[in-house]
């Protein structure tokens, strides 16, 4: 079997067979428990990482703590200017990291280059906002008086993080968090630690050149109890999580309790309208890379299609034509689409949620199916389903991480498709696909899609990260990446200044002595 270069890859990203799985910088801890990954493309173990013991943490929080102190004193400018060389080398380890995350995750090589460039992307945007964390000055109602706001560093941002995009997530937060001042404690998936493990390297690397301190960027490993010891700490000022709703309530619940700061980046379940006067052309590319590019695994992945009944079986009779010229396997292998789902769990899940939606009386009009035989060994490799179905049904409701499509009707005007849209629980990203101006400004409106990310002819996934990231509803609320998400990860401070020689107070009352 070919190797694709990975062995090559490891080497280069400094990723060994047994990794210590707990760092601050350049300080690695040993640990006596492990993670071991195992790869969705063939099965095979890749290595593994320690799992980072509680005295351990406590010492990554310590370390992080007093690098603070330097960090957050040295100039904006100055830390972008880290972030930059960080960048740096993500260009020159681009192929490499890449092809780690595709093969320890699943995903295309062509989608893990793409995440590797989200990263690069990410540090270029942060590097300019290092001279742009601008705060407003605000007139004041009182003479000689100055009013002004500031951006303050806000300490230790705990990142955790989900396998899907195992190395981009991570880069949104870090990119933002370094240049407005803060220290990052990062625990990645427990289904992709060695994607983490580079990434660490990468960073360390940088931070040694430039002499500065451990704890900027740490590392932790483990599974949900480890995450808990971050949501339940108050050294920890702001958690930012991204996963399932489950995860997310739990994670917010608790950092609610203790009146910290969360970003929640939770489940999508999102929608394609195609209404009477779309390009079926671009409709077509735009639903089946939205529905089973990353093999269906993106909050943003195109889950449900809403179309209109005029143009429904036409758009169907295309969809089978598509489907069929997809190309299932190593995703490594550039001649495929379509690579595994990240484990055995995963496929489960995928085949429990084809039987649901078939018992609540959805027909199926693409067949799925899990692959087996040569090339396929892992077991993880699944065919793309779509499924003609109700948006009411409970199955529907659900977001499944995998490649299943669910298709329906609409009929009347498009206040109608953006009513089905709107009626799920999620709302992380939608799209419609029409030339008609009236229907994609509706859509666009107050009373059109309820999502945090809603677009024209263009479908729900590969948003660019000049833009806020994040939905609404049950997808939590929070927003990372572009546009002004930085203040998420700063303190707000007012600052109201006398330069004058009596004391005026506020709303005009009068407190002489
Ligand atoms: C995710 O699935 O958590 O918009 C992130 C997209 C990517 C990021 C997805 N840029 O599909």
């Amino acid at each position: 079997q070919k190797e694709y270069g990975i062995a090559k890859a490891l080497e280069q990203l400094g990723v060994k067979k047994n990794n210590k799985g707990t760092s601050t910088g350049n300080l690695w801890m040993e640990s006596s428990e492990s993670i071991s990954s195992i790869s969705p493309v063939d099965g095979a173990e890749i290595g593994s990482v320690g799992i980072t013991k509680r005295e351990d943490y406590d010492k990554v929080i310590e370390k992080a703590q007093s690098a603070f102190q330097t960090w957050s004193a040295t100039p904006a400018p100055m830390r972008g200017e880290i972030v930059r060389q960080f960048g740096q080398k993500l260009r020159e380890l681009k192929d490499p990291l890449g092809r780690l995350v595709s093969y320890e995750m699943g995903k295309s090589f062509q989608e893990g280059l793409g995440e590797v460039q989200e990263m690069i992307d990410i540090c270029d945007f942060a590097v300019g906002l290092s001279r742009q964390l601008h705060g407003l000055t605000i007139k004041s109602e009182r003479p000689e008086h100055h009013m002004q706001e500031q951006w303050h560093p806000l300490g230790i941002v705990g990142i955790i993080s989900a396998f899907n995009f195992p190395v981009a997530v991570w880069s949104w937060n870090t990119a933002l968090a370094w240049v407005a001042g803060d220290v990052c404690v990062w625990k990645p998936s427990e289904k992709t630690p060695l994607t983490g493990i580079a990434c660490q390297n990468i960073i360390a690397g940088v931070l040694k050149d430039n002499d500065l301190p451990e704890g900027i960027s740490c590392l932790i490993n483990g599974d949900y109890k480890v995450g808990e010891w971050m949501t339940n700490d108050e050294r920890v000022p702001l958690i930012s999580a991204t996963g399932s709703i489950r995860m997310g309530r739990i994670v917010g619940q608790a950092v609610a309790a203790r009146l910290g700061k969360s970003i929640l980046e939770l489940g999508g379940n999102n929608a394609m309208i195609i209404t009477p006067d779309a390009d079926l052309k671009i409709s077509l590319i735009g639903g089946v890379f939205g529905a089973v590019g990353t093999a269906g695994q993106r909050c943003t992945s195109t889950r449900r299609l809403i179309v209109h009944e005029d143009i429904y079986d036409e758009l169907i009779t295309k969809m089978k034509g598509a489907y069929q010229q997809l190309k299932i396997g190593n995703p490594l292998d550039e001649k495929n689409h379509v690579g595994p789902l990240i484990d055995k769990q995963a496929v489960e899940a995928y085949e429990k949620a084809i039987e649901k939606a078939k018992e609540e009386g959805g027909k199926v009009i693409i067949e799925g199916g899990v692959l087996s035989g040569e090339a396929y060994e892992s077991g993880c490799y699944v065919k793309p389903a779509v499924i003609e179905a109700d948006n009411s049904y409970s199955i529907v409701q659900e977001e499944t991480f995998a490649p299943i499509l669910y298709v329906m009707k609409y009929s009347g005007g498009v206040d109608n498709a953006i009513k089905l849209q709107n009626g799920v629980r999620q709302g992380l990203s939608s799209a419609i696909m029409t030339n008609n101006m009236r229907e994609a400004h509706q859509f666009l409106s107050g009373s059109g899609s309820d999502c945090g990310i809603a677009n024209v002819n263009i479908g729900t996934s590969g948003a660019e990260i000049g833009g806020a990231f994040g939905g609404e509803k049950e997808t939590g609320g929070g927003r990372e990446s572009g546009s002004d998400a930085w203040k998420a990860y700063m303190r707000r401070q007012t600052n109201t200044l006398n330069y004058g020689d009596s004391l005026p107070l506020a709303q005009g009352i009068k407190f002489d002595l």
